[in-house]
């Protein structure tokens, strides 16, 4: 085996031994058109799920709440390089819960990721999906 080789195997060895979760980084998010200073911002992480998006009832990866403000900035830790979906939600009256109006459509902002809209329904995953590293910040824009 030459030096070069060697050298090679080694570094192979080495990248071979790196966990996945060292690639893991912080994933940014502005929440943009935040009309109101008072109640709470909600927002789920979520992989490929059925439940998306639901924040409330369904299971996303990871869950995350601040204070209502213009372009807040929420930073979820640790997330692998992989495909993600985001939905957000103004908790206006501060209940812990997106209120919905009498035919089930939201009556506090909502918003999802890749500029997704509710459009006879909520978006589905694969409407709101993007590629974690993402080349661009992430912003949702809420809409009422
Ligand atoms: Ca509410």
């Amino acid at each position: 085996m030459t030096m070069r080789h060697l050298l090679l195997s080694l570094l192979l060895a080495s990248a071979a031994a790196e966990p996945a979760a060292a690639q893991a980084s912080t994933l940014s998010v502005r929440i943009e058109n935040v009309s109101k200073t008072e109640g709470t911002l909600h927002l789920c992480l979520w992989q490929a799920s059925t439940d998306y998006p639901d924040c409330d009832a369904g299971e996303p990866l990871k869950r995350g709440a601040l204070p209502a403000v213009e372009g807040a900035l929420f930073e979820f830790d640790g997330i692998a390089p992989g495909r993600y979906a985001i939905s957000a939600y103004h908790d206006r009256d501060k209940d812990g819960r997106l209120d919905t109006n009498f035919v089930g459509a939201p009556s506090e902002p909502v918003g999802f990721s890749n500029g997704a809209r509710i459009r006879f329904g909520p978006p589905k995953f694969e409407q709101a999906a993007f590629e974690w590293p993402s080349a661009t910040p992430l912003v949702i824009q809420l809409t009422k």
